[in-house]
């Protein structure tokens, strides 16, 4: 029994960090979003962003035009976020940073 136990904790210990090496982690990007007009827009589209599965954070700035998404790149893409957007009457695109 105590053998069996030296045995399978090693091997547990891989499993586990397997797991976590598989696991991509979370994108942020930022888009730029028109026809923002007024305060409901932000509202709009943050609810259009956030019905797309894997997007786990987005916050929304008025003044700047854009959108900061935070998703899982397993489940989403920058594409189904910018549609998402556009579908809602707020056409985006991913601002690149150099
Ligand atoms: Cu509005």
């Amino acid at each position: 029994m105590r053998r069996a136990t030296l045995v399978f904790r090693p091997m547990l210990g891989m499993l586990l960090a397997a797991g976590v090496a598989f696991a991509a982690p979370p994108h942020t990007i930022t888009l730029a979003v028109e026809n923002m007009t007024c305060g409901t827009c932000p509202i709009v589209v943050k609810r259009a962003l956030e019905r797309v599965p894997g997007v786990s954070s987005t916050s929304v700035d008025f003044e700047k035009k854009t959108a900061t998404v935070t998703f899982d790149p397993d489940k989403a893409t920058a594409a189904q976020l910018t549609q998402a957007t556009t579908e809602a009457g707020f056409p985006s695109k991913p601002i690149v940073r150099p």
